[in-house]
């Protein structure tokens, strides 16, 4: 009994003393005083072994420890919580404003492309692409390109020196006549992406450039159906008051071919630089898809027709925003990228 009693003297002494310095050593202290485990437990287990004239007194004075070890405990886990929501402890100030994060913006060709991809999904074409490194067959075969056109010199085409039927793309078909030999019919698809051609760099010509192509295929599809597709196309993209006009052209993969004129946007057609004083600019090649070209791929040609078109991107780009230099879209001066902002 007496032993206990010094016992719980020394712990009193012993807790007096301690100075708080953190969650941990708190949480240790609560495990060792006051845990199921702890010392205020076992204390109170002795009391079988006091004599019962003494019990009372016992009692009291264990009762008292429990007390004092529970209140130091309280109030030590409150100094420190108020420590952390004061933010006493470090000498951050949080009344500071925060670090502003910058936005990036849309790179001009990501806004046009996403605006054309979005204006033909609600003419219920779907987006499809493919790869850019491609076969001869995919790229220029299978698109009706004889063997010898021009097209396939290697002054156009980037051959990939491992093995020279691979090549960079040179437009986007490729990823037509995959999806024609797929033989899911009707087709009614837009592919965006980059292409390659083997070009000395200037404001008006570089090695790489993005395309959309677009491609419907079914029973019954007429050029009334291409003219009328384009012509929505153009309106939704520079506005109602736009006008559009075909002249004939020639495409190895197309017949008839046409390539199409939208009145100039920035003279409306009473003539300028852009226009070359003529009133018109070209956007857009296209025509109806080659029977040969549909066989190649195993579709019907006497039961299915198609209208193909294509577009680059970066001249539309250049149409729209008035830049004059090819060179900005691949230079990355975020003094040029910066003053681009939209919603898509
Ligand atoms: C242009 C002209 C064009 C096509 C692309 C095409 C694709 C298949 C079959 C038939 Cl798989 N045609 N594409 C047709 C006409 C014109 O592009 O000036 N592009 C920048």
């Amino acid at each position: 009994m007496e032993n206990v009693l010094e016992q719980i003297a020394a712990y009193k002494e012993e807790i007096a003393a301690l100075q708080p310095n953190g969650a941990a050593s708190l949480e240790e202290y609560r495990i060792r005083f006051l845990g199921t485990k702890g010392i205020v437990k076992a204390l109170f287990a002795e009391m079988k072994n006091v004599p019962a004239d003494r019990k009372k007194e016992f009692g009291a004075i264990l009762n008292d420890f429990k007390v004092f070890a529970e209140e130091r405990y309280d109030s030590w886990k409150a100094a420190l919580s108020g420590a952390e929501e004061s933010g006493a402890a470090s000498d951050t100030d949080l009344t500071l404003p925060g670090d502003p994060l910058p936005l990036g913006s849309r790179h001009p060709i990501s806004l046009v492309r996403n605006e054309i991809l979005s204006i033909f999904r609600r003419l219920g074409f779907s987006v499809s692409e493919g790869p850019e490194i491609e076969d001869d067959w995919h790229n220029f075969s299978a698109l009706n390109l004889p063997e010898n056109h021009p097209a396939r010199d290697m002054q156009d085409t980037f051959y990939l020196n491992q093995n020279p039927d691979w090549l960079l793309r040179t437009h986007t078909s490729n990823v037509q006549i995959r999806e024609m030999q797929k033989g899911k019919l009707p087709i009614r698809i837009v592919t965006p992406g980059r292409v390659y051609r083997n070009e000395t760099i200037s404001a008006r010509a570089h090695c790489f450039f993005h395309q959309v192509e677009g491609l419907y295929i079914d029973e019954h599809v007429s050029f009334a159906d291409l003219k009328q597709t384009l012509y929505f196309f153009v309106q939704e993209l520079f506005g109602r008051d736009v006008k559009i006009r075909f002249r004939p052209s020639y495409f190895p993969f197309t017949e008839p071919s046409a390539e199409m004129d939208i009145s100039c946007l920035l003279c409306n057609g009473k003539g300028c630089n852009v226009c070359k004083h003529t009133g018109w600019v070209e956007i857009l090649g296209c025509g109806m898809v080659h029977p040969q070209v549909l066989e190649n791929c195993g579709i019907d040609s006497n039961k299915y027709t198609g209208f193909a078109f294509g577009m680059g991107i970066e001249r539309i780009t250049m149409l729209k925003y008035q830049i004059n230099d090819l060179r900005l879209f691949s230079e990355n001066d975020v003094r040029f990228l910066q003053q681009f902002t939209s919603s898509l």
